[in-house]
């Protein structure tokens, strides 16, 4: 019977293809491998990629190392990497791979000076507990490179006892030179269901040096935002499946804890979904996964570029996947043909190169430079 109903689906999804939807080429993937093992964040309970993000002259910032919180600067071109500074104390982290720089973001820059934010879930040794915080900072990447830490630009409440601190998210996107979107997962937050207590944790937000703007709410755990022009994507993490696209826009809650294509949790688990496997009443995903891929940064290829006619797709990062997945986008809303393409490492960020080529950070401590084959 359930056989039947799927041969049914597929016969009208093929009817209702437009005519001109012929199937894209198989993606294959060249993929030069670099180690950087002292930009690897390593803890008892496992390693951490480096965050990334990359300067106009195509140098590469990562973030991470021993500390889980220096600020590393790598030059592409001569394999070289020089550290800049440390962008938190020790006081302000456990040492567990969690307690990590979860995203850098280029505000303004000059051939050796760059204004960052950078963003870290910060352990508050009194109260034995983690909020998500954004400094603003100022680079310097001449003969003495330095890091000087200056405003608090956000810090989530409320401040959750250790848990599930890769719920963080913590990840920017660049809207100008003033301001950015940050992503605040839920941090495992027991009560997260409860709005009067969840503060602004899962949301997405709009931040400057003076002014915080809540965007949307409901989000998990988004580890990857994308700007395309005017419209806005996260990826995020379901619980066990129902790991989601979202298009984000403003005042709409996106449902988590209450709905979810996940399944429910298992005695024991932080928070139950009121409705599992189910999105009634709440923004739906563009598209999501069951099971789940673990998502992680969205990236757009460069437009009429080596990637031929997956030019402009969005590629998302993968964790328990160790995957690319390619998206093209019939539209803003509607997620036209996907491609998997496996790369046997846990991908933790993304970004462009100069040249259009896709930079990866990973898990297992190296940066990818990834290219079209052939
Ligand atoms: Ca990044």
């Amino acid at each position: 019977m359930r056989k039947g109903i799927l041969a049914t689906a597929i016969l009208m999804l093929a009817s209702t293809l437009p005519a001109n939807a012929a199937e894209l080429p198989k993606i294959e993937l060249r993929v030069q491998s670099i180690d950087t093992p002292t930009a690897q964040v390593r803890g008892s309970n496992g390693e951490r990629g480096a965050a990334l993000a990359r300067l106009a002259d195509g140098r590469l910032l990562l973030g991470g190392g021993a500390t889980g919180l220096t600020l590393f600067l790598y030059d592409l071109t001569t394999q070289k990497q020089t550290t800049i500074g440390r962008a938190g104390a020790s006081s302000e982290r456990l040492n567990d791979s969690r307690f990590a720089i979860t995203d850098i973001a280029v505000l303004n820059q000059t051939a050796d000076t760059a204004q960052l934010l950078i963003s870290y879930p910060r352990y508050n040794r009194e109260r034995d507990c983690v909020t998500v915080v954004v400094h603003s900072y100022q680079a310097s990447f001449a003969a003495k490179p330095s890091l000087k830490r200056g405003k608090l630009w956000f810090q989530s409440n409320p401040c959750v006892p250790v848990g599930a601190v890769q719920h963080a998210a913590g990840r920017m996107e660049v809207i100008d030179s003033k301001s950015v979107y940050l992503t605040i997962g839920d941090l495992g937050y027991p009560q997260i269901g409860d709005k009067a207590k969840r503060g602004n944790l899962g949301t997405v937000m709009q931040i400057s040096s003076n002014k915080i703007t809540q965007i949307s709410s409901g989000h998990r755990n988004a580890q990857g935002i994308l700007l395309i022009g005017k419209d806005l994507y996260t990826s995020e993490h379901g619980p066990r499946g129902g790991d989601e696209l979202n298009l984000i826009q403003q005042g709409i809650d996106y449902g988590w804890p209450t709905v979810t294509y996940g399944e429910r949790y298992s005695f024991g688990d932080y928070v139950k979904p009121t409705n599992p496997e189910s999105h009634n009443g709440f923004r739906k995903p563009l598209t999501y996964w069951v099971p789940s891929v673990a998502p992680t940064e969205l990236i757009q290829l460069p437009a009429n570029s080596a990637w031929g006619q997956w030019s402009s797709a969005i590629v998302m990062g993968t964790l328990r996947e160790e995957s690319l997945i390619f998206i093209q986008m019939q539209n803003k809303r509607v997620v036209g043909q996907m491609q998997t393409v496996n790369v046997n490492e846990r991908i933790r960020d993304l970004d462009i190169s100069k040249e259009g080529s896709i930079i990866a950070t990973t898990d297992s401590g190296k940066l990818l430079v990834i290219n079209p084959a052939g």
